[in-house]
């Protein structure tokens, strides 16, 4: 997979990516990540990316032209599946998202920041909008790389152990159970004996049960749909 993400504050996006998981599925070859300096596809003198809202109102809006020229350029050179724009009025990301989009090919990322971007960047180029939760980020960054975190894993080959992911919290619509390593006693609590039995069958049992007792608690939006 390639991911290309467009951005004003592409520093921003340096980090995520050169650690752990994520650096591990670059060094495979399983997934890269490109990062666009959008700057770099302004046309005039300044290096303008955004501009005064028409109508008024406080804010500036990104402009049409870098993000086109970027996104024609990007375009020139590979098919994408996706043009992803991130912003808070878009399609609530989640795991089923996460997984579709594991299996895709190219995925181009805009970040959105300042009041947003012209409308017609969107109505010409934009094929899926999406948020990561109802609150307001200053930019679209942290957001794709969260978005971007989340389906690179998946992606087979990426973690170690092959059958992880698939026991994910919300994979199969239940949180996880807890876990618990060394040592067995801590300020007086120890960890459930069943952990310690050996019985593989009686502790699948335990942790299926815990799972469902933990969703029933904290998400019952989310018990809902696996009792269905
Ligand atoms: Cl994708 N972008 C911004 N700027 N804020 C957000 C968001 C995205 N998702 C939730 N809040």
């Amino acid at each position: 997979m390639r991911i290309d993400i467009i951005s004003v504050v592409p520093d921003l996006l340096a980090s995520p990516f050169s650690h752990s998981i994520l650096k591990r599925a670059a060094d495979k070859g399983i997934a890269e990540v490109h990062v666009h300096n959008l700057r770099d596809y302004s046309t005039s003198k300044q290096k303008q990316t955004d501009d005064y809202a028409y109508g008024g109102g406080a804010g500036m809006v990104m402009m049409i032209e870098p993000i086109a020229n970027c996104i024609h350029h990007l375009k020139s050179q590979r098919t994408y599946d996706e043009i992803i724009y991130t912003t808070p009025d878009g399609k609530p990301f989640n795991q089923k998202t996460a997984n579709h989009l594991s299996l895709k090919g190219n995925l181009m990322i805009l970040c959105g920041h300042y009041k947003g971007i012209d409308e017609r960047i969107r109505e010409l180029f934009i094929t899926m909008e999406i948020s990561i939760g109802d609150y307001v980020l200053s930019g679209g960054e942290l957001a794709a790389a969260v978005i971007s975190d989340a389906i690179i894993r998946l992606i087979p080959g990426v973690l170690s152990d092959e059958t992880s992911a698939l026991t994910d919290s919300f994979q199969d619509d239940l949180l996880s159970p807890p876990v618990y390593t060394r040592p067995f006693e801590y300020q007086g609590l120890e960890v459930p004996s069943v952990l310690l039995s050996g019985h593989e069958k009686e502790i699948e049992k335990w942790r299926e049960a815990q799972a469902i007792e933990r969703t029933k608690l904290r998400r019952p939006d989310i018990y809902e749909k696996f009792e269905k």
